[in-house]
């Protein structure tokens, strides 16, 4: 007896519940339609960029924002409230829209600190919009017209004024909140340390948006950007305290090896090639190598084959930064726009302590990356620039041609050499700029497959062409390193002709990858001629591309050449562009105590720290996002305390570095060394 009315009571109970649940959804359509389409979009953003599916834990993030975010909704007239979950909705909407675009793009997600950065991406015109646009960017709209039509929908069947005369706006609203709050707890006692201490970094961006949702993310990052522009007046002390710690306890001591001052005294001229790969130095079409003058420079000259770029969202200007420097990139913004004004330790104005004259060039506008107020800051005496100092007279893809602006450079540089013992300068290339599509009509190279079958009918032989990479954006890529590299082997000739290389070093560095997709590199690996298609993946011949070959593979050049070939060695060590200030100041006898990079030649094993946390040695890249590695050579091992301790130390440099940036270090410790000796 006593169970029987158990049950029916149990019974009641459920029914009940059933009940109250559907008096809520019939009375709560809007509500539920902004906080379902909202936690679909966050997913959906994930499922189209980190591709974390079966994750619980983000969804319960997004799902605790919207439910807190959407209960103020309720403080609203309910026929009013579409206004309030429309605004949302626009910005939900937006937010993914553009860290849809964003990754697809940098592969990574975007950052209020780049609002100010991104005016500077304007100016490269039809590069980001070609580039930017992809249809799936925007399927997250769908919100939007959904919150219409049920607003639509509800309005005709007279729902609004239905649930004014049952809603208490408050205690709905309140209910909501205690309900997200829950949500909230749940989802924080998933976390780990790591995952709270990275939060609070934020700058493994790709890693937050899989542990905490696109939401979290971006709420996070707001707070983040507001707190860096406030930073220089916040955290000081903590920071410069890590700051001393880290530099008192290093060791700084250098031993001479061979390449000790080899260079003292001579000139410097480096070259900036834009978006080279390194892949292409060994890449040819139907007999016609991609890069014939790189390609024999490298063999001249010592040639890093495993040298990685270390740039952020400032790409070019990062590059410049770090190459100059030896300093990581910042983790938020960008040192050329948000930090150019700090004091830096370079290479220009170490040089210029041994009585160099250092410029930079460039046929862009000066104001492109805020250069003009940069490169004075990094310690070039001039930076030549157009529209100062070149004249338009050919222009591809972004700007002046590179052929055309190695010819206007080298009078300039005959002037520079007349007027100074030594100088250090640098040239900006600018064609082979993303995205690849204005060379086509200035470029002959072809990227097509040539091979020859006998003809069934004539019983002759003949030559067929296959399209391959004709048409693509990496054949593009090809056509225009083609052309960069024509325009670099002339403007070496044309040094030479001006005698400008009888006393002059010359470095060259691709400033980072293309920023292919990884589809392009498919084709290119396991394209079938026969048949003008690619291979199945079941092929034994089909080559993958997995994340581990596609961040491998984004590999730069670095080459030191001297006319007469006196140094020439491949240097396979793993080589970050942090490295160059103390590899070439162990050459030309300069040094930064501040340097996070060595010099190559005086370490045993090499440590490429990239801006997200990941890092490279001769034994294994490892990505802290994915918290996965890959060993480059299966048949060593590595220990988990070696991971540990590369996490570590990745850790600290970025941290450190960031530091030394934001809170303008540098120039904190030169004052208090000035008053010390003062006193
Ligand atoms: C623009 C050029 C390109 O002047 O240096 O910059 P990027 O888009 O590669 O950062
Ligand atoms: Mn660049």
């Amino acid at each position: 007896m006593k169970r029987i009315v158990e049950k029916k009571s149990i019974q009641n109970k459920l029914k009940n519940m059933k009940n109250i649940l559907r008096d809520y959804f019939k009375t709560n359509i809007l509500f539920m339609t902004f906080f379902f389409s909202s936690v679909i979009n966050g997913c959906l953003l994930r499922f189209l960029t980190v591709k974390n599916y079966f994750d619980g834990g983000p969804i319960l993030a997004d799902a605790a924002v919207a439910l807190i975010i959407g209960a103020f909704g309720y403080f609203i007239k309910p026929k009013n409230q579409i206004k309030y979950f429309f605004t949302w909705g626009i910005i939900f909407t937006l937010l993914c829209v553009i860290n849809s675009m964003y990754y697809t793009n940098y592969l990574s997600f975007a950052s209020f600190s780049l609002l100010e950065t991104s005016l500077q991406v304007i100016d490269v015109g039809d590069a980001v919009v070609e580039n930017v646009m992809e249809l799936k960017d925007f399927c997250y709209i769908w919100q939007l017209f959904a919150l219409l039509f049920v607003h639509h929908m509800l309005k005709k069947r007279n729902y609004y004024a239905r649930v004014s005369k049952i809603e208490v706006g408050k205690v709905r609203a309140l209910n909501t909140i205690v309900v997200g709050l829950i949500l909230v707890g749940l989802f924080i006692s998933t976390l780990s340390s790591t995952d709270i201490s990275r939060l609070s970094k934020q700058w493994n961006r790709e890693y937050i948006v899989m542990r905490f949702g696109a939401y979290t993310y971006q709420l996070n990052d707001l707070i983040a950007t507001a707190k860096s522009q406030l930073n220089p007046l916040f955290g000081y002390d903590a920071n410069a305290k890590a700051f001393r710690e880290y530099y008192d306890t290093k060791d700084t001591t250098h031993e001479d090896n061979e390449y000790t001052n080899i260079f003292k005294g001579k000139n410097v001229l480096v070259i900036h090639a834009e978006s080279i790969q390194q892949f292409t130095l060994d890449a040819s079409f139907n007999g016609v190598p991609v890069a014939p003058n790189l390609k024999k420079m490298a063999s001249e000259g010592l040639y890093f084959s495993n040298f990685y770029s270390q740039e952020s969202v400032g790409t070019s200007s990062d590059s410049e930064f770090t190459f100059n420097t030896s300093l990581m990139p910042a983790s938020s913004g960008t040192v050329f726009v948000s930090y150019w004004d700090r004091e830096y330790i370079s290479i220009p104005k170490l040089l210029k302590e041994q009585g160099y004259y250092t410029f930079s060039m460039h046929a862009n506008n000066g104001t492109f990356w805020n250069r003009t107020n940069a490169h004075k800051s990094l310690g070039y005496d001039d930076f030549y620039y157009y529209t100062k100092d070149f004249e338009i007279d050919e222009t591809i893809g972004l700007g002046l041609s590179d052929k055309s602006f190695f010819r206007q450079a080298v009078p300039i540089i005959s002037n520079i050499k007349e007027a100074n013992e030594h100088f250090y300068g640098v040239l900006i290339m600018l064609t082979n700029h993303t995205p690849f599509s204005d060379i086509v009509n200035f470029s002959d190279y072809e990227v097509s497959y040539k091979y020859t079958k006998i003809n069934e009918e004539t019983g002759e032989e003949e030559t067929v062409v296959a399209p391959y990479m004709e048409g693509t954006k990496l054949g593009n890529y090809f056509k225009s390193v083609h052309y960069a590299d024509e325009a670099l082997g002339q403007f070496i000739q044309d040094l030479d002709a001006a005698g400008l290389l009888d006393n002059t070093v010359i470095v060259i560095y691709g400033d980072h990858d293309a920023k292919l997709k990884k589809s392009e590199f498919v084709r290119y690996y396991n394209y079938n001629h026969e048949t003008d298609s690619i291979l199945n993946e079941d092929d034994p011949n089909y080559q993958a591309v997995d994340y581990f070959s596609y961040e491998l593979n984004r590999k730069v050049p670095f080459i030191i050449w001297t006319k007469n070939h006196e140094y020439q060695a491949e240097i396979t060590k793993v080589m970050g562009m942090y490295d160059v200030l103390p590899t070439l100041g162990n050459m030309f006898g300069f040094s930064s105590p501040y340097a996070f990079g060595h010099d190559i030649f005086s370490v045993d094993e090499n440590v490429v720290i990239f801006p997200d946390g990941n890092w490279l040695t001769n034994k294994m890249y490892y990505s802290q996002s994915k918290e996965a590695g890959k060993l480059l050579d299966s048949e060593e091992t590595v220990s988990v305390d070696y991971i540990n301790y590369y996490n570590e130390l990745s850790e600290k440099a970025i941290s450190i570095s960031n530091s030394i940036i934001v809170y303008d270090l540098i120039r904190k410790t030169n004052e208090s060394r000035a008053i010390a000796t003062q006193g």
